[in-house]
């Protein structure tokens, strides 16, 4: 299986933390691939031009980080991420929710700042302040794929937009990323320090 992706994408890092919980991380060849860099080569595999997309060994082209999620998953007897259950797939669509408002808003900061548009800025920073309170914090131990999904959503969040306090306001789902981000799955995936936003050709 031929996975594109690239080391700061939050989407990206859903699939790779997936890839090593479920313990199939050595199954994947890995393509980095710059999405914002017109490579033809990357849009011939991915016609969308995004990571993360999976290109499974009898050639499908999966794309969309959950359904990449939901085919490892189903890899696995027992499909250990529970992504085929409905409360787990609620809670990661939501958390992935959170993930699309801090993208789209580091997104809008990559415009010339008189061409950003403020208030859009301001509607998702309210988008996941008000989603934040609504989700509470996993009981420890547990590691699906909703749980995984808010583990990268939170993460994000202090990568890129670290003036979100959010931890003040929620201390207990601070207290649960700190202890899940010691997990090899997170380590492993961790976007480099000081890496830049993504850059608009
Ligand atoms: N809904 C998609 C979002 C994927 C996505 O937008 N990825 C970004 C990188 S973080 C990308 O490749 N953007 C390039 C573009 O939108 O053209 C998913 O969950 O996989």
């Amino acid at each position: 299986m031929k996975l594109f992706f690239n080391q700061t994408s939050p989407y990206a890092r859903k699939v790779r933390v997936a890839a090593h919980e479920l313990g199939i991380f050595d199954t994947l060849e890995l393509v980095e691939a710059d999405p914002w860099g017109d490579s033809p080569k990357f849009f011939t595999a991915a016609p969308l031009g995004k990571v993360p997309a999976l290109v499974a060994e009898d050639g499908t082209l999966i794309v969309e980080s959950g359904t990449i999620c939901q085919y490892l998953d189903s890899l696995v007897p027992g499909r250990p991420l529970g992504s085929y259950q409905l409360p787990v797939l609620a809670r990661a669509a939501l958390a992935h929710g959170v993930v699309d408002a801090a993208f789209a808003t580091v997104i809008e900061r990559r415009r010339p700042r008189e061409f950003q548009w403020t208030e859009w800025k301001a509607r998702q920073r309210r988008a996941i302040e008000r989603t934040l309170p609504r989700v509470a914090p996993p009981p420890a131990g547990r590691f699906d794929l909703g749980d995984l999904t808010l583990a990268v959503a939170l993460a994000y969040l202090d990568f890129r937009l670290p003036e979100i306090s959010w931890r003040s306001n929620q201390p207990g789902l601070g207290t649960w990323l700190d202890a899940v981000s010691t997990r090899p799955s997170m380590t492993l995936t961790a976007p480099p320090p000081g890496a830049p936003p993504p850059r608009l050709a």
